[in-house]
């Protein structure tokens, strides 16, 4: 991708403009950010998804002007004439490659921070009333017509004891009717309000993740208990070995010197002490961090379940194919820093050589491609694992 080039995707401007001005600051809208756009899924094909118990879905309508919430699945849902609701279905590019495909537009924002593809459909009326999301959002629409009112209020309190995020005082700055084609970027904390106008909306909200402080914390902590662990004994490193040279560790507290206690209440002192030796050797790096957020943000969603290969048999160990390409599974989720390689969940048994680089980056890989050769050993046997798996499959 040109990150100079004007795209109409993002109102005619490059990658580069639009991260620069817009990204995490303030709602652009796009008209005919894809011109001509036809849905990657119908609206009885959403349907059907919010119908499937791995599926992750929600139904919002209002009954007597009090909103209303339930989650999936369905087995029945509103017609169109029974008022003004809006189903919802998170995730879609995990069941649609269509939808997947969509996502790819996006990636000019690192895959660390893209979430998901959610689908909403709506009659007349539908919404799911305003609110501000943590993170930011480029809404589609993808069919119909819906109605957005929009601002950056300080003022984001919320209307107690709903079943969903409303906006006590909505002050909306600006309004637009969004067409098939046309797009909404919203930053953090941008209060926003869609209402569907005419039945047969479809809405695409393409999401990204933004952890808080406090999981990021969570998870280098975890990590580094990992770091422990392997230092004990307990647990192989990266790739088996432990995860850091240095001084073993007792696996447990040894407490030898402990004298008979008058006070059997009180904390004894070695045992703080012990506590913060423990920190005291962690070593949190860049490897560490790095270890922990790949594995962390490629583990696969709990909803994903991997097909078993299909198609052309290959055997990528012995017998490397001149021709065909290695594409990345839809579901899957790969990413790398420096050599250190993740893929759904795991760190990869082999470093990211440039090869394995273009697999994650394009998410597909020639296998004509000059760098092939320079595969290792241990680079196609996790290739030929991860195409077992099903997360990689082969294409002639
Ligand atoms: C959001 O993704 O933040 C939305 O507001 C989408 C609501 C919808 O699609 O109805």
């Amino acid at each position: 991708m040109n990150l100079d080039q004007a795209l109409p995707l993002l109102g005619n401007q490059s990658p580069n403009d639009f991260m620069r001005r817009y990204w995490q600051r303030k709602p652009l809208l796009i008209r005919q950010a894809i011109p001509g756009f036809k849905p990657p899924v119908t609206i009885a094909a959403v349907k059907k998804l919010a119908r499937r118990d791995d599926v992750e879905s929600r139904l919002i309508w209002r009954e007597n002007g009090e909103w209303q919430m339930e989650n999936g699945p369905f087995a029945r849902l509103p017609k169109d004439d029974e008022g003004d609701w809006t189903l919802l279905v998170q995730s879609v590019d995990l069941h649609s490659d269509a939808a997947s495909e969509l996502m790819q537009l996006f990636r000019f924002i690192p895959d660390a921070r893209l979430d998901d593809v959610m689908i909403s459909i709506a009659s007349h009326g539908g919404g799911v009333g305003p609110h501000f999301d943590s993170y930011d959002v480029f809404l589609l629409q993808a069919a119909g017509e819906r109605e957005w009112r929009y601002g950056r209020q300080k003022d984001l309190s919320l209307e107690p004891g709903l079943p969903l995020k409303i906006l006590s005082r909505f002050e909306p700055e600006e309004k637009a009717v969004l067409a098939p084609g046309d797009m909404l970027y919203l930053p953090p904390q941008a209060a926003h309000d869609g209402v569907a106008v005419g039945d047969g909306c479809m809405t695409i909200s393409i999401g990204f993740r933004a952890p808080t402080q406090a999981t990021l914390a969570r998870g280098l902590l975890e990590a580094a208990a990992d770091q422990v662990m392997a230092r004990v004994g307990l647990l192989g490193g990266p790739y088996g070995e432990p995860a850091l040279p240095g001084p073993k560790l007792s696996a447990v507290y040894r407490d030898p010197g402990q004298p008979a206690v008058g006070t059997p209440a009180a904390l004894p002192d070695a045992l703080v002490a012990a506590t913060l030796e423990t920190v005291e050797k962690l070593r949190f790096d860049d490897a560490l961090a790095s270890r922990f957020l790949g594995c962390w943000l490629t583990e696969p969603s709990n909803l994903s379940v991997f097909d078993a290969p299909e198609g052309m048999e290959v055997d990528l160990e012995e017998d490397w194919p001149a021709t065909g390409r290695l594409v990345l599974d839809r579901r899957s989720r790969m990413l790398y820093r420096g050599k250190q390689l993740f893929i759904n969940g795991e760190t990869a048994m082999t470093p990211a050589d440039a090869a394995l680089r273009t697999l994650a980056d394009a998410r597909s890989l020639e296998c004509s491609d000059p760098s092939c050769a320079r595969l290792s050993d241990e680079a196609r046997s996790c290739l030929a694992d991860w195409l077992d798996a099903g997360w990689i499959r082969y294409e002639a």
